[in-house]
């Protein structure tokens, strides 16, 4: 098994290192060549495959919010609930290894850009050097925000959550649609794929500014530093937020918060497509709405606290009870948090950060953050609260009984990370969520119409439904076969 997997991973890296090592192509040359190829397998799979189970709905399934229920096409990304995420095939460690990364500076190895795993997510390849500079500088030009947009964010009351203040934004972004455009001049639905693809760029290109002109109007001076195309997009995205290139945390060979946002906005990227976000997204996208319109409603979902606001959750949870420990003269250590955890537990609240929907075991998005910490800040206190909480909650969970997955998920570690950089405002950590899963639900949104998949439109019942339907089965369960007699004293009542 491992064996096959790494031969896939290097079969999957090799037109990288071989035929397309010197393309300068753009994300769009790119996609036009892929467009037909992924069109005829998809067509094929479906001819081929089509009328194969791959899966079906029990009716704890249907009461219990789908868990585990396969019945969507998702191809930027898979989720396995041991392994953990693979982007296009590629898990987080090899993408450390393959991805073109950040090569500035004073050592060799860097995180990747996000830039890198935007084009993988989309053309399901390794980008040259070349592919990834052209991309930055792509995103670069179409990164200017239409006029109303930016008064609009600082007409918002100051106590509007970040993440309604983004939602918003990306709404009223909708007046540039490209795909609304193209649609209402009568667009054959067959080149729906090229305005889409238009507009998750544009929006990917300007979230920075408008995630920054939020957390700069809400938290400080509403001042926003000059747009930076020099810079690659997450280094110029921590300018405009107002953080400098050799900030508070920056070591002596300058790896500091830029080499953060750009590990940050690759791992959160995508997570296979049945998450609240990525399903959100492609569920309003399916209407054929467009892609501003299908990206709120994603950032939407991503703003609950079972889903992206947990990583704001877990910050709030982690200073309110160090707080209390220490206000009662006592230390963090195993002990305390463990009262913590189960003083959360009998207030019948979750422990935020932890658990998931499909993996069972630690997610890996969370050992890379660890590694970083363990890397770049190995001595921050909050580190050392969060290195205790993950040797003490899976117990606690594990212990309450109730959890089917025990370990930490992306959300535990990524404040404590944020907060050694200086960046404090923890009501603002789901928006950098929200500009990282951008990259995904979009990559997914353009395949969505590169592939004319249809409208999504699952069947619901009701509970009346699902008793009359199963009452006769009951019934017949009942029947004794042996002497064709049914026992009318085994009549189960529901
Ligand atoms: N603390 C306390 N109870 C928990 C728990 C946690 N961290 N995780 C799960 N449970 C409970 C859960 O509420 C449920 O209780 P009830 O039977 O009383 O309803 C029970 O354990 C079984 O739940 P499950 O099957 O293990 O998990 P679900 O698939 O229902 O839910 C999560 C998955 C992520 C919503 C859940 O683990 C949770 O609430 N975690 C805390 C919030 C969090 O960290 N969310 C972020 C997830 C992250 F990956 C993301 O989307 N960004």
């Amino acid at each position: 098994m491992r064996v096959g997997i790494i031969h896939q991973f290097f079969r999957r890296c090799t037109p990288a290192l071989s035929a397309r090592a010197f393309s300068t192509k753009s994300l769009r040359e790119r996609l036009v060549e892929i467009l037909p190829q992924k069109q005829e397998a998809i067509m094929k799979l479906n001819r081929e495959h089509g009328d194969k189970i791959v899966g079906t709905c029990n009716v704890s399934q249907c009461i219990g919010g789908m868990r585990s229920v396969k019945c969507m096409l998702w191809e930027t990304s898979l989720l396995d609930s041991q392994e953990g995420i693979r982007f296009q095939g590629y898990t987080i460690p090899e993408l450390q290894e393959v991805l073109p990364a950040y090569e500035g500076g004073t050592i060799g190895k860097h995180e990747p850009l996000p830039e890198s795993i935007l084009w993988l997510l989309m053309t399901g390849e390794i980008p040259t050097e070349a592919e990834v500079r052209g991309l930055t500088a792509e995103l670069h030009s179409r990164a200017e925000l239409p006029d109303h947009i930016e008064p609009m964010i600082r007409a918002f009351p100051e106590h509007m959550h970040p993440m309604t203040q983004l939602s918003s934004a990306v709404l009223a972004l909708q007046t540039e649609s490209k795909f609304v455009a193209a649609y209402n001049s009568g667009m054959n639905k067959t080149m729906f794929w090229d305005p889409t693809l238009e507009d998750c760029l544009d929006l990917i290109a300007k979230l920075p500014r408008i995630a920054a002109l939020i957390y700069r109007q809400t938290f400080h001076d509403g001042v926003i530093c000059d747009y930076d195309s020099s810079l690659d997009y997450s280094a110029n995205f921590n300018r405009m937020l107002g953080f400098p290139a050799e900030g508070k945390g920056t070591n002596t060979e300058g790896i500091g918060f830029d080499e953060l946002m750009r590990m940050y906005l690759t791992i959160h990227c995508d997570h296979e497509g049945g998450n609240a976000s990525a399903h959100a997204t492609h569920l309003v996208g399916s209407t054929l709405s467009d892609p501003y319109l299908s990206l709120s409603g994603g950032l939407n979902a991503l703003a609950g606290p079972l889903h992206g606001l947990a990583n704001q959750e877990v910050l709030k949870w982690t200073i309110e009870f160090q707080k209390k420990i220490l206000d009662a003269g006592k230390e963090i250590n195993h002990n305390t948090v463990h009262e913590a955890a189960w003083n959360t537990l009998k207030a019948g609240q979750v422990i935020p950060g932890f658990g998931h929907a499909v993996l069972r075991k630690t997610d890996p998005r969370y050992m890379v953050q660890r590694e970083f910490a363990l890397k770049y800040m190995p001595d921050d206190p909050l580190f050392g609260v969060v290195k205790t909480m993950y040797e003490v909650i899976p117990g606690v969970l594990t212990e309450h009984g109730k959890t089917k997955n025990p370990w930490p998920n992306v959300d535990a570690h990524s404040g404590c990370l944020l907060q050694y950089y200086g960046l404090v405002e923890e009501d603002f950590y789901t928006c950098l969520f929200g500009v990282s899963r951008a990259f995904g639900v979009l990559s997914q949104l353009f395949w969505d119409r590169g592939l004319g998949l249809p409208l999504e439109r699952p069947k619901s019942i009701t509970s009346e439904w699902i008793r009359e339907h199963f009452a006769d089965e009951d019934k017949f369960s009942n029947f004794s076969h042996k002497d064709g007699q049914f026992d009318q004293t085994s009549v189960q009542v529901p």
